[in-house]
């Protein structure tokens, strides 16, 4: 996500300078070429050959100047470096199902799995968000590269947290891969971003970034 918006404001630039210069140079078009100003027109100027290079090579550098951070963060995003965990978001009609492989339940002998729903106007406690908030939630650690697995069972949905960077499909039969790395504490919320019915708004997502420590004493209850 930082990648994301540093792209956005370095493309910002370019862009806010482009529109200036094309305003400034429509506006005194307006202004000086009308009738009243300007009675006479050049009869010799019809083509000008250095005008026409710059005006080409110009944009032309301009373009390649917002393509190379544009597509280094393209390939940057696909690339997974060495996962220290793995959470496999599974998309159900209509909640997130998480497992999380790498750990097991010591008293069943199992991965631990669980499923996301959303709470109620009913359940809601004070302080918790409408339609965001979820009964159990997932926990990962600051710090550590993750890496998520979306997949679907049921029809397509998606898995999109914005303030992580992260929109994924969920397709029936097949694995989408992704990483993030959360720098800091706290609890990002997502939501299901493919119509999938009519519970879609109903299967948000939350994730709570804690220390390794309270990570690893918070799995414990799943
Ligand atoms: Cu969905």
């Amino acid at each position: 996500m930082e990648g994301i918006i540093e792209l956005h404001d370095n493309i910002m630039f370019y862009i806010l300078l482009i529109v200036v210069l094309v305003c400034w140079m429509i506006s005194s078009a307006v202004v000086n070429f009308n009738e009243y100003n300007n009675h006479f027109s050049m009869k010799y100027l019809n083509h000008g050959m250095v005008l026409e290079i710059v005006w080409t090579i110009f944009p032309c550098l301009i373009l390649l100047m917002i393509a190379s951070p544009s597509f280094i963060l393209l390939y940057l995003n696909d690339e997974v470096v060495l996962p220290a965990m793995t959470v496999k978001a599974i998309g159900y009609q209509w909640y997130w199902s998480y497992e999380l492989s790498d750990f097991l339940n010591t008293t069943t002998n199992q991965t631990i799995e669980f499923d996301s729903y959303l709470l109620n106007d009913e359940m809601l406690e004070l302080g918790q968000m409408r339609w965001l908030d979820v009964d159990t939630w997932l926990y990962v650690p600051t710090n550590t590269h993750i890496r998520f697995i979306i997949t679907s069972m049921d029809v397509i949905h998606d898995f999109a947290v914005p303030s992580l960077g992260i929109k994924i499909d969920a397709n029936p039969g097949r694995l989408n891969m992704t990483s993030v790395i959360i720098n800091r504490n706290g609890v990002f919320y997502g939501m299901c971003s493919e119509l999938c019915g009519v519970g879609h708004s109903m299967m948000p997502i939350k994730i709570e970034s804690v220390n390794v420590e309270d990570f690893l004493s918070n799995i414990m209850e799943y």
